[in-house]
């Protein structure tokens, strides 16, 4: 945690007194993770602009996951695998880590405020997956308002183990079908709606106009959201992460997910940076290390005019 006059970290209650850490920057923007599932709830702009989708269905009670913000998948994206969907670092509680690390000497630590926390398995969860790890998630929100997530994931065990993850992104959108997504063209995708087939992506920025359920595959390191009714451009930009899902439930699939309102996706985005098709596996000792950081620029950015880049390094 880091407190200093101009910046703040502040824990209390929230949604049904469940615990979260506010994190506020200078300017005026700043995020909210609940210690329930290190869960993102919130990302605010400068203008006090929620940039992150929730549903008003969100259910705040474990062992419910929290509908929209970042849940973090681990140790296992969706079924693919033996766990519940997504694996279980999304309904445990974390704790605070009241004496982090500092920053390494590259990274300029001005005006960036953060808060880690930590998940290590209980005997519980060492019955469902019988491996030791101790999990860092930094939540930090930088001087421009960017919101970066490092996860830094030690095996603490005797023996190797592996598993997939993402940080599952929901994005607040005006209009779904406002919105295009540029970094993600000609890409192969495996497609969650036909059986995990492999198909490749066509030329053009994707738009959205039905359900969409996609893996995309070997993703360049930024990918950018427009959204032009809001004169807003995302640009994720992740490292360690080669995978990018993208989902929108869309209406018919919306009315089956209970803590989902029916016509809530038109106004949210899933893109989601991933490690999924070539898992994970860390030897005793080891650590992996998987970074998405976010920001939210004017749409002065349009495809191929500007670098996303560029934006990033000018904001
Ligand atoms: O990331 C996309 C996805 O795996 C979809 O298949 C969809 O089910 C979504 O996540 C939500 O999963 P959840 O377990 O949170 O309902």
């Amino acid at each position: 945690m880091s407190t200093t006059e101009n910046k703040s970290v502040e824990i209390t209650k929230g949604i049904n007194g469940l615990e979260k850490v506010t994190l506020r920057e200078i300017h005026g923007s700043s995020v909210e993770v609940y210690l329930y599932g290190a869960h993102v709830t919130s990302w605010k702009n400068e203008q006090g602009e929620e940039l992150l989708f929730v549903s008003s269905k969100a259910i705040f009670k474990p062992p419910k996951p929290i509908r929209g913000g970042i849940p973090i998948c681990f140790p296992q994206f969706s079924n693919l695998g033996p766990l519940e969907a997504h694996g279980f670092a999304r309904n445990r509680v974390w704790a605070i880590d009241p004496d982090p690390p500092a920053f390494p000497p590259n990274v300029n630590a001005t005006n960036r405020v953060f808060v880690d926390l930590l998940l290590k398995p209980t005997e519980e969860d060492l019955k469902i997956w019988p491996h030791s790890f101790e999990y860092r998630l930094r939540v930090t929100l930088g001087p421009a308002g960017d919101l970066m997530l490092t996860s830094r994931i030690r095996n603490t065990d005797g023996k190797p183990f592996t598993f997939t993850f993402a940080y599952h992104t929901y994005f607040s959108v005006s209009d779904i079908s406002e919105v295009r997504v540029e970094g993600l063209e000609t890409l192969d995708y495996l497609d969650n709606l036909k059986n995990r087939e492999r198909y490749t992506e066509q030329g053009d920025a994707i738009t959205f106009e039905s359900e969409i359920d996609k893996i995309y595959l070997s993703t360049p390191t930024k990918i950018a959201i427009l959204d032009h009714e809001k004169k807003r451009t995302f640009v994720v930009r992740k490292d360690g992460l080669p995978d990018a899902v993208v989902w929108n439930p869309w209406d018919k699939r919306a009315k089956a997910i209970a803590d989902f309102g029916d016509d809530e996706y038109r106004h949210m985005l899933c893109v989601e940076a991933a490690a999924i098709e070539k898992p994970i596996t860390l030897k005793p000792g080891e650590e992996w290390k998987g970074r998405q950081e976010l920001s939210a620029v004017p749409s002065s950015y349009f495809s191929g005019q500007l670098d996303p880049n560029k934006v990033l390094q000018s904001s």
